[in-house]
């Protein structure tokens, strides 16, 4: 038994054997006959189906890098926002027509198939989706790599839209099962809770703890047109069995029951917070389960392979998706300390060569700390390794500076200011050897602001990675008509190796070319206005500018300018009804974490002013709103490739990179935007005269706050917005309840404008015509957005990857004899 060599066979690949294969699977996997499927049983027999042919591939990936003993990369991340599965692992194996032929030839649409699938939205926004996208990357370079994660019983909210306020509802995406993922219920790490220390000499032995298991659950991540893939593993919880013995022994069977279902919440529920701390217990418990899980799994593994932890650095290495995995750090010097017998210096030493940290971004409330009460009542032995951390850290501050004790206070991992704190994102920077920001700006901004001591103490650490994008999903798959229009000119290759885009340039002066992509361009908008119209019963002209923003509701990334601009631009169509006004589409799509009052306000406010434009029979079309509700990646595959337009208007210095920025760019969109985060660089690839740039730079914004900003002042000087702002103060588009956006008023006008709206309103206004004025002139519009998706190439994922393998990670692709 388990000698024979996996040659088992899945199955052709040719439209008969995967009919048959998939009837199979209905017949015997799911217990139906097509007659009585209904579409969830059709979208898990053709997952199935499709999976089989993976997972050949990934028993042939783990061998070879196994055989060949490669250098692994952990990637650890709280979220992985992967979208569906089906259209992605098919396009992958390449057998997407045979698929679609085998499913036509048992009367099914595959596209109706596909469109059943619930997304797996593990994850909140951009720094979710990143980990995804680069999943994608790593498989497809070839790269050793593995996910680790949380299998959340509930995923992102879903939202609904009612009476133009969002509604949270809760997302149970395992409802109708999963079949992309393995449970592996022999995989399964102890993870202990609470307790104390004893200490028995030098030795330190964490007692009295109270437990919870971490059980495997795998998931394939294919690799696109090699047979190279790698493993999410996402941990879920389940309780230990003496958890309920004691309480049994009470005859309590209730309480047993109960105390179980307590211990497992820990992997029930995603945070739906993106960029505020939530402060809770349960996340701390959440942050340290899955790495617990995960650092106790990559270490068996290491020590199951060579019989000891001598060489971990040598073939491993663990990079930190922003600090929510940092106790990764303390975790792995437990284990080797108190686990593995190892001194205090040579594990310390090895774990900074093991780990690498990325953040992503400045914002002060989504800067990770945690209390060290709380620290030290959950986890009392990493709160002992964090202060030896701390006081070796800045004896070395010490002898290389000399005593200088406001710099050893601001250097500390302890917080002292109020009640104690952990920094976690100091704690990662001083147990990483590489920390790097995602994109340019940012990275310069990180190392000069929040790190500016860190960066004096190690110099060489800081790095920057700009952001990328998977091109298979954000263009081969979300956008088939342009993916087969590029084919046609350069070939498929573009897939792998995004720079050659770069031969689309000199078509931008070729009308027929031109001409093709603004087909393309009108279907995908139309094809987005039929399911507007069917989904949201909503009326949309097809030939409108398709004004497009869609990203969490945030402040910083100011959907309020762009509510300012819409109300502005109804002001003046109904000044002037007769003038050549561009028709437009203003879509809106996005969720606001729970407790955020603004960003629902905001919601509100958007909806308020959509439904008062969009009856007014004087705009005759030339101004629509649309807030499309539950933003997800999903939605973005059908927003994306028909936007004209993609707005990039947070405050410079705010936005750390933006990804959305790349997909639309990458799908024929200009851009609007402010010298923020990847938008600089977007500007570098496609020429500043193929992007409208607004607004104050970065620095410009921290001068103007020095001398003091005064927005009332901007508010009395600009009557246009002066109205605007009236309106929306007194009652214009709420008429039901003329104070409910009195805050929005006062927050711009009143407490501060935080994030500049005001300042930068007149420069968004005026780009905005210009906007217009370009449309007004098709051919060149549309020569403007070839010279963007031409442009669009080092924004690939597999970019992104490559620098980190070679300058983080110090790990090369692997490539497998096919
Ligand atoms: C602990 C609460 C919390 C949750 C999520 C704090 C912070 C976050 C993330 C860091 C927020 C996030 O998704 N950041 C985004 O990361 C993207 C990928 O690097 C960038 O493109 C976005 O600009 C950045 O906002």
């Amino acid at each position: 038994m388990g000698k024979s060599d996996f040659n088992v066979d899945p199955g052709g690949n040719d439209v008969f054997s995967l009919k048959r294969a998939i009837e199979e699977k209905l017949l015997y996997t799911i217990g139906k006959i097509p007659p009585s499927a209904n579409p969830h049983d059709w979208l898990n027999a053709t997952s199935l189906a499709v999976r089989d042919r993976l997972v050949q591939r990934w028993v042939k990936t783990t061998r070879a890098y196994y055989k060949r003993d490669v250098k692994r990369v952990y990637y650890l991340s709280m979220e992985f926002l992967i979208g569906r599965s089906l259209t992605n692992a098919a396009l992958s194996l390449g057998i997407y027509d045979e698929l679609k032929q085998a499913l036509a030839a048992l009367d099914v649409d595959i596209e109706e198939v596909a469109a059943a699938e619930p997304d797996a939205a593990l994850g909140n926004g951009g720094l979710g989706r990143l980990a995804a996208c680069f999943l994608d990357a790593m498989a497809t370079l070839g790269i050793s790599g593995m996910g680790y994660g949380i299998r959340y019983d509930y995923g992102m909210f879903r939202q609904e839209i009612t009476d133009g306020n969002q509604v949270e509802h809760p997302d149970y995406w395992l409802a109708s099962g999963h079949p992309w993922e393995f449970p592996r219920p022999e995989v399964q790490f102890r993870v202990r809770f609470g307790g104390r220390c004893e200490r028995h000499g030098s030795q330190t032995r964490w007692v009295d703890t109270e437990d919870v298991l971490a059980i495997a659950y795998d998931t394939i991540i294919p690799g696109y047109a090699t047979e190279a893939t790698i493993t999410l593993r996402l941990w879920s919880a389940k309780a230990t069995d003496e958890m309920d013995l004691s309480a049994f022994n009470r005859g309590n069977y209730f309480g047993a029951v109960e105390r179980r279902t307590t211990s497992e919440t820990v992997s029930r529920v995603l945070y739906p917070d993106d960029s505020t701390v939530s402060g809770r217990e349960l996340r701390l418990r959440q942050e340290y389960f899955f790495v617990s899980a995960s650092v106790q799994d990559l270490l068996r593994r290491h020590i199951r392979r060579y019989g000891s932890v001598a060489n971990l650095h040598e073939s491993v290495a663990v990079h930190l998706n922003d600090t929510h995995p940092v106790l990764a750090i303390p975790e792995l010097l437990r284990l080797l300390i108190d686990e593995q017998q190892q001194e205090w210096e040579p594990a310390w030493d090895m774990v900074r060569k093991v780990f690498s940290y990325t953040n992503h971004t400045l914002m002060h409330e989504a800067l990770e700390t945690w209390p060290v009460d709380m620290i030290g009542r959950m986890l009392p032995r990493h709160l002992d390794i964090i202060f030896e951390i701390n006081a070796r850290f800045l004896g070395s501050v010490a002898s290389q500076f000399g005593v200088d004790h406001d710099l050893m206070r601001r250097l500390s991992l302890i917080d002292e200011n109020g009640d104690r704190r952990v920094r976690m994102a100091y704690l990662a920077v001083v147990g990483s050897h590489k920390v790097n920001g995602v994109s340019k700006l940012h990275s310069q901004l990180m190392t000069n602001s929040i790190f500016s001591d860190l960066a004096r103490v190690y110099p060489d650490r800081f790095n920057n990675k700009t952001n990328g994008i998977s091109p298979r999903r954000w263009l081969g798959a979300a956008n088939p008509q342009l993916a087969a229009l590029i084919d046609e000119q350069i070939g498929p290759q573009w897939r792998l190796d995004l720079d050659r885009l770069q031969a689309l340039r000199p078509l931008a002066d070729d009308p027929s070319f031109v001409d093709a992509c603004r087909r393309i361009k009108l279907h995908n908008k139309t094809q987005l206005a039929a399911w507007m119209h069917s989904a949201l019963g909503m009326e949309v002209d097809p030939h409108s500018l398709f004004d497009v923003q869609v990203k969490r509701i945030h402040e910083y990334k100011r959907q309020l300018l762009n509510a300012l601009h819409v109300v502005t631009r109804y002001n003046r169509i109904l000044a002037a009804p007769e003038a050549a006004w561009v028709p437009r589409t203003i879509i809106f799509s996005g969720k606001a974490a729970s407790a955020y009052r603004n960003a629902k306000l905001i919601i509100k406010l958007i909806n308020d002013i959509a439904a008062k434009v969009n009856q007014d029979p004087r705009v005759n079309g030339l101004l629509r709103v649309v807030f499309v509700p539950n933003y997800g990646v999903s939605v973005a595959e059908r927003i994306i490739p028909a936007a004209d337009l993609s707005e990039q208007i947070s405050l410079a210095g705010t936005e750390a990179s933006g990804t959305g920025n790349m997909k639309l760019a990458l799908n024929g969109a200009l851009t609007i935007g402010t010298l923020d985060g990847a938008n600089i660089e977007i500007r570098e690839q496609v020429g500043q005269d193929n992007i409208f740039i607004f607004g104050h730079t970065a620095e410009e914004v921290q001068s103007i706050r020095m001398r003091g900003y005064r927005p009332r002042d901007i508010y009395e000087s600009n009557s246009e917005l002066q109205l605007a702002l009236e309106q929306i103060r007194d009652g214009y588009f709420s008429p039901d309840d003329p104070e409910r956006f009195k805050t929005i008023f006062d927050l711009l006008v009143n407490f501060g404008d935080q994030y500049l709206l005001l300042a930068d309103y007149a420069s968004y206004v005026a780009t905005q015509e210009r906007v217009d004025d370009l449309y007004r002139n098709q051919a060149q519009w549309h020569a403007t957005a070839i010279r963007n998706i031409a442009g669009m190439g080092v924004f690939s994922a597999d970019r992104t990857i490559a620098d980190y393998a070679k300058e983080i990670w110090d790990t090369k692709p692997l490539v497998l004899e096919q």
